[in-house]
C-alpha cells in the first residue's frame, strides 16, 4: 500500500518536473477527497522545506463552465505559495509546464483573519483589496484527465497566477465584464457573476473549507476566487491580455 507521503512526493515531483502522471485512482480507485486534501498538504510541506512561503489560496470550479470543462462538478481549493506568483506583464514559460491553461479570475487580498462559517458582508469586512487576475492550472495528470481526488491531491491544478492593480475592498466585482484575448482575439468572454453569483460567495466557501483543515485566512493571504470562463490552453509566441471592466487589465506573453 502506498502512502500518502509517497503519493504527495508523486504529484510534487510531477509538478515540479512537468512530466505527466497517471491518475493516482488508476491504481488507487477507492482514494477519497479526504486523503487527496492530506496528500495535497503534504506535497506543500515540501514546497515549503525547499524555501517556499505561504501566499494564500486558490478556489476551484466555482463556475458551471469550469465544471462542466472538467467533468467535475464540486467546489475544491488549493494552497498558493510566492513561487507560484507570476510577474504580471511579464513572460511565461512553456517548458515548465506539462499543459498549462489560463482562466481570468478575481483576487481578494485579506485583511482580517477570517475563518469557517461566515456571511457574505462578514467576508467582505475582511477583505483588504480587490484585484483583476488570471490563474495557470496545469493538471499534472496525462490528458488532462483526472477524478475528483486526483485534482484535489494534485493543488487543484493550481500552477501559477497574475494580480493585476490593487482596487479598493469595497469595488463591486460581483457582475464584471471580463474578456480575454489571446493575440488580440477574444477567446473566452464572461462575467465575474459567473463565480457562484458573485465572486464574494467564493471567499464565504473558502473560510468554511480550509477551516475543515484546520486553516483560516490570515491577513495578507491572497484568495483566487476561480475562474470565469473555461481555461484556455497556452502554447509559445501567444500574447494574453484579460480586461476586467472597471478593474483594469492583466496580461503576459507565453514563451518557450
Ligand atoms: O477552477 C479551477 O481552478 C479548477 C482547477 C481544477 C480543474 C482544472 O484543472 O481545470
Ligand atoms: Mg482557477
Amino acid at each position: 500500500m502506498t502512502s500518502l507521503a509517497e503519493l504527495a512526493t508523486i504529484v510534487d515531483e510531477a509538478a515540479s518536473t512537468a512530466i505527466a502522471i497517471p491518475q493516482l485512482t488508476e491504481s488507487l480507485p477507492g482514494l477519497s477527497v479526504e486523503d487527496a486534501y492530506a496528500i495535497q498538504a503534504l506535497s506543500l510541506a515540501r514546497r515549503r522545506a525547499r524555501g517556499e512561503r505561504r501566499a494564500g489560496y486558490k478556489m476551484g470550479l466555482t463556475s458551471r463552465a469550469k465544471m462542466q470543462q472538467v467533468g467535475v462538478s464540486e467546489i475544491i481549493w488549493g494552497r498558493l505559495t510566492d513561487a507560484m506568483r507570476l510577474i504580471e506583464g511579464g513572460d511565461l514559460v512553456r517548458s515548465r509546464y506539462v499543459h498549462p491553461r489560463v482562466e481570468p479570475e478575481i483576487a481578494y487580498i485579506i485583511g482580517k483573519p477570517l475563518e469557517g462559517d461566515v456571511s457574505a458582508a462578514e467576508a467582505l469586512a475582511a477583505v483588504e483589496a480587490v484585484a483583476p487576475a488570471m490563474e495557470i492550472i496545469d493538471s499534472r495528470y496525462r490528458d488532462f484527465k483526472f477524478a475528483l481526488p486526483d485534482v484535489v491531491a494534485d493543488n487543484s491544478s493550481s500552477s501559477g497566477f497574475y494580480v493585476g492593480s490593487w482596487a479598493k475592498a469595497s469595488t463591486d466585482v460581483a457582475n464584471l465584464g471580463i474578456v480575454m484575448e489571446v493575440d488580440g482575439r477574444p477567446v473566452q468572454i464572461g462575467s465575474s457573476a459567473a463565480i457562484l453569483g458573485n465572486p464574494i460567495r467564493s471567499l464565504v466557501s473558502a473560510a468554511r473549507l480550509v477551516a475543515r483543515a484546520g486553516e483560516r485566512l490570515e491577513p495578507g493571504d491572497i484568495v483566487m476566487a476561480g475562474g470565469a470562463t473555461a481555461a484556455y490552453p497556452l502554447t509559445p509566441g501567444q500574447y494574453v491580455r484579460t480586461t476586467f471592466q472597471s478593474l483594469g487589465a492583466v496580461a503576459f506573453s507565453v514563451v518557450a
